[in-house]
């Protein structure tokens, strides 16, 4: 459906715009309108966010949260329609949201310098320092076991068990290298049996695309894509943001030989979630930092294989084997962390 149809619900004529398609999300379709003041529309994906009404009470719940306790602190929301609604539906039942467009402001997709890891992890840990000491229960999960590693692992064991024979000789090695983790969904296990992490408001999906910078300062402006923010657990957010700021490439890069670890960028962002998150954090959490990124790590190697055995019915792709070579990067990347001596 073209966003024209959409944006009179939220008081736009389609003619003051110029609109282009923008962003490198996977999952929703992003629009840049361009005019004498910009917008970003979103089309919310339905089949996976199935529940879009809990992605709007969850940002409302720590929005208003945010406004008491922290008035100054930048938090994205989106513009509601001329009923008063947070999200639009078009014919066909998918939701349709708006934010401002923030001048000066661009995403990247790799980390450049250690500069940027640092500010940009001050705003996701950030996110969950000021979040600390609202109640949980106000939240809902927007994904059920978004983040669960057990279950991710079992998902991708019914995909072994259901994927054509072609698909699974395409995927062997990286399926054999998958299979060779699993120590971490026991140590995963452990940790959760063990009750030793602690539930807290956080964003699950702080990837460096999930933040604004400045274009010119470089300098991190807000978190955006607020789909999952629920309750979770600070590895979560920790490790994403090791496995998608420490290598120079993103998960996209076929040539493998440059997916490597840079301790300065590592060592940035760790600081940033220490001065943000230290105070919080218990003593066990605060040794689980390496564990974190190689945990992160590898759900996405499984979840993208997954989804390459069941034949790319999950992640937007624009070729064919998309989601095994973005698997076979994520599984370098493993290697490459647990490599290292941190
Ligand atoms: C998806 O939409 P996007 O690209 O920000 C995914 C994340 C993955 C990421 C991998 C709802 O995020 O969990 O980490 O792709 N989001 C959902 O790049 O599945
Ligand atoms: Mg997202």
């Amino acid at each position: 459906m073209h966003p024209d149809i959409i944006l009179p619900s939220f008081g736009l004529n389609p003619a003051h715009f110029s609109i282009s398609r923008t962003g490198s999300g996977y999952i929703h379709a992003t629009y840049k309108l361009t005019g004498s003041v910009s917008y970003i529309l979103q089309r919310i994906n339905k089949n996976v966010f199935k529940q879009p009404h809990i992605i709007a009470s969850n940002i409302r719940e720590a929005s208003t949260y945010l406004k008491h306790h922290h008035p100054e602190y930048l938090f994205l929301s989106c513009i509601q329609t001329i009923d008063g609604k947070e999200m639009a539906y078009d014919d066909e039942g998918f939701p349709w949201r708006l934010f401002p467009f923030i001048e000066n402001s661009i995403t990247i997709d790799e980390v450049a310098h250690a500069d940027e890891a640092f500010s940009a992890a001050t705003e996701f840990a950030r996110l969950t320092n000021y979040l600390d000491g609202v109640s949980l229960k106000l939240f809902s999960p927007t994904i059920n076991q978004f983040h669960d590693l057990n279950w991710r692992y079992q998902q991708f064991e019914h995909a072994l068990k259901n994927t054509t024979s072609e698909r699974m000789n395409e995927a062997a090695e990286t399926v054999s290298k998958c299979l060779s983790y699993k120590h971490l969904v026991d140590q995963y296990n452990k940790l959760i049996s063990l009750g030793v992490l602690q539930l807290r408001i956080t964003h699950n999906d702080t990837k460096i695309n999930n933040i604004l910078f400045n274009a010119i300062t470089r300098k991190a402006i807000c978190v955006i894509d607020l789909d999952t923010l629920m309750p979770g657990y600070f590895i979560y957010d920790l490790g994403d943001m090791i496995r998608t700021f420490v290598s120079p490439v993103n998960e996209e890069e076929k040539d493998l030989s440059k997916v490597v670890f840079r301790k300065s960028i590592y060592d940035a962002l760790v600081s940033a979630y220490h001065e943000q998150m230290d105070e919080k954090l218990n003593e066990t959490e605060k040794t689980l930092f390496p564990f974190a990124g190689m945990m992160m790590t590898y759900i996405m190697a499984l979840r993208m294989l997954t989804d390459f055995l069941e034949g790319d019915v999950y992640y937007q792709t624009t070729y064919p084997k998309q989601n095994l070579i973005r698997a076979r990067n994520q599984i370098r990347l493993l290697d490459v962390l647990m490599d290292q001596s941190y």
